[in-house]
């Protein structure tokens, strides 16, 4: 039986929020309304059917999802990109003899949103333009935890269940 994040949690700790948005090209304005804002989370989760609503008097963020199964992201209202990469896996060629003539294909793959467990974590990586960009949830003592990471910046978020 996999951890149960399903909850409502609300924000007590926000290390380097301001350089995750920073590096994720959020303006200096949204930035500093971000930044002082009390973020809540509603989690529900059931099975592998997962929906997470970041709620705020300013923006809320909203996602739902199947663990273990890719999808397009679009982050509204956050730095408001499509996360979807396709990368040119393989150059293979497929040579159709056609009495003297050849014809080559190469084959494209495409990488979205995904997550899944690792263990009792939930582990989301996000494919784009930016390079090394994901989250993770996991729960210690009573208290949610979330790190954001994108490129060479973490955030660490900490939630406290609300009664
Ligand atoms: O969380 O990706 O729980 O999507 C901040 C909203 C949400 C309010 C941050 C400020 C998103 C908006 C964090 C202005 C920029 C996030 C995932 C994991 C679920």
């Amino acid at each position: 039986m996999p951890i149960d994040f399903s909850g409502t949690w609300v924000l007590e700790k926000n290390d380097n929020f301001e350089d995750y948005m920073k590096i994720l090209n959020i303006d200096l304005v949204t930035r500093k309304i971000a930044i002082h804002l009390s973020q809540t989370k509603v989690i529900i989760q059931d099975g592998d059917k997962l929906t997470i609503n970041t709620l705020s008097t300013f923006r809320n963020y909203e996602m739902s999802l199947t663990i273990g199964e890719e999808f397009d992201e679009y982050t509204k209202g956050l730095d408001n990109r499509m996360l979807k990469r396709s990368i040119e896996v393989e150059k293979c060629s497929f040579y159709l003899w056609v009495g003297a003539r050849a014809t080559s294909q190469s084959s494209v793959l495409i990488e979205q949103t995904l997550v899944s467990w690792q263990g009792d974590t939930l582990v989301c990586t996000q494919k784009g333009e930016k390079a090394n960009r994901g989250w993770k949830h996991w729960i210690e003592g009573d208290k949610l935890h979330l790190e954001l990471y994108c490129e060479d910046v973490v955030c660490h978020q900490v939630f406290r269940r609300k009664q």
